[in-house]
């Protein structure tokens, strides 16, 4: 059959094709299960994607977290696991690797980025402080309160705007941070929490000249900021891209001055640095690193392993010096925006501009007929399933989580799925595959009802909670 006008994606596109930076050497197949056995599947997970076994899912895109394909020299990195208790060389090259491109002066492994964010929490919050930051993530946030902070959120409005086309929507509102430091006074300010890429928001960026507005703000009042470094690196490219002065700078070095006005940072080393587990911490100001170190051998191991095999920090080293090419990072996010952009095409909802680690179909828009209390970001994530068993997640009221104070629901103004794009392990044929299913799920929205809360977990319930069809 011959087609009459034949044209590549890129072509499509208006652009010359690019192509991953890597070939594939090793495969895992994939298995595609019956649309009954689907429905039966997601009925036994009530309706939440967190609890589907991933057999029964046909292309994840629950999380980039810990699921990025390690390279050959991170695999043969693994064979050089030294497995000492104390003092592991895969320690001495992670310290390395971490000074090098981060450019801290003290670094603590943790077992993920969780293990961090309670050892920073529980050393510098004291109970009924202040921490402000741009847009909350989860894991966080919960951390912060248990310490007995209160956070609060200073990022710029745009961010809550999900078609707000501002090209950093991750940056702190300046005016709103220094009315929060006059009104608690600088000593209720436990420190900024200052997140690169905000996952919440969408995957949007800080600009270069808002972290270094905020370094002169926290100095006038003497006030510390540690970073969320888990996707600076991905941020680090929007600032080559879009900010005047940073193109013909390598990712390297972005991320180099970027974290070179922070105090810290604590890190998921499963999404950037190409890892399936690991996290750290890093910060420059030695009395701080003593009573981290000191803290880290309680919750998680000694310091020079932080609850990871030595096998798991030499993988981190190396991830972390790949993560680092421009190449690597230009791939990543263009096959985000890939997708992001053919469902654009198509007018399907999605936050704009597009992120970086997923896309963010907008729920509320998708099914305005679904009011926010029978969750229409789950509803989403359960269709997409039931449609072409691909697993999302939900970004909305559910994620949210309630108030300490008042016992509601919070209700956040972004209702979100997220597809979330694995570093180097899905095709641009899947991309293809999952822009088909979105498609299809909404043509099929004004036949979608919501869903109700039928079994509620004290903490993070979003990762246990049960749903039923209204
Ligand atoms: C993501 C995750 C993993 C996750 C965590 C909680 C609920 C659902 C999914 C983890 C992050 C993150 C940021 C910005 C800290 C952590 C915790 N993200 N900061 O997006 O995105 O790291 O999972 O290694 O403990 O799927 P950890």
């Amino acid at each position: 059959m011959s087609h009459p006008n034949p044209q590549t994606m890129g072509q499509q596109f208006g652009r010359r094709s690019w192509a991953e930076p890597w070939k594939i050497k090793m495969v895992e197949p994939l298995r595609m299960i019956s649309r009954d056995e689907r429905a039966r599947a997601l009925a036994e997970a009530g309706y939440n994607t967190f609890l589907l076994r991933s057999d029964d899912v046909y292309i994840d895109l629950l999380t980039d977290s810990g699921t990025s394909a390690m390279s050959d020299r991170q695999w043969a990195g693994m064979l050089l696991g030294d497995e000492a208790y104390a003092g592991s060389r895969n320690f001495y090259h992670l310290e390395e690797a971490l000074q090098h491109y981060y450019g801290y002066r003290f670094v603590v492994p943790t077992h993920q980025g969780r293990g961090a964010e309670h050892l920073i929490s529980q050393a510098v919050i004291k109970r009924g402080q202040w921490v402000p930051g741009n847009m909350y993530f989860t894991t966080t946030r919960l951390h912060q309160e248990l310490a007995g902070g209160i956070f609060t959120d200073v990022i710029i409005d745009e961010a809550h705007d999900s078609t707000s086309m501002h090209p950093f929507k991750g940056n702190i509102d300046l005016g709103k941070l220094e009315a929060v430091i006059k009104r608690e006074g600088p000593e209720k300010i436990a420190y900024v929490s200052l997140a690169g890429t905000v996952n919440m928001a969408g995957g949007q960026p800080v600009s270069m000249a808002n972290v270094r507005e905020l370094r002169a703000l926290c100095d006038r009042y003497g006030v510390r900021l540690f970073l969320d470094a888990t996707r600076m690196v991905e941020n680090a490219f929007f600032i080559q891209e879009r900010e005047a002065g940073y193109a013909n700078t390598p990712i390297a070095a972005i991320v180099k001055e970027f974290c070179g006005y922070t105090d810290g940072a604590w890190m998921s080393a499963k999404k950037d640095n190409l890892v399936n587990i690991g996290g750290w911490l890093a910060v420059n100001d030695e009395q701080l690193f003593e009573e981290l170190r000191n803290l880290v051998v309680v919750y998680e191991g000694l310091h020079t392993y932080g609850g990871l095999a030595g096998r798991d920090l030499e993988a981190m080293a190396i991830g972390i010096a790949e993560s680092m090419s421009d190449d690597h990072v230009r791939a990543r996010i263009g096959q985000v925006r890939y997708l992001g952009e053919l469902l654009s095409d198509w007018e399907i909802p999605i936050v704009q501009p597009i992120g970086g680690h997923a896309i963010f179909l907008d729920a509320r828009r998708f099914y305005p007929h679904i009011p926010q209390v029978q969750f229409p970001a789950q509803t989403l994530a359960a269709e997409l399933y039931l449609d072409a068993g691909i697993r999302s997640m939900e970004r909305g009221i559910a994620s949210a989580g309630r108030d300490p104070a008042t016992g509601d629901h919070y209700y956040p103004k972004l209702e979100l799925t997220r597809l979330t794009i694995p570093r180097r392990v899905y095709t641009q044929a899947h991309m293809d595959v999952v822009a088909e299913a979105v498609k299809a799920v909404y043509d099929a929205r004004e036949q979608t009802h919501g869903l109700r809360m039928v079994y509620e977990p004290k903490y993070l319930r979003f990762f246990q909670a049960r749903f039923e069809r209204i």
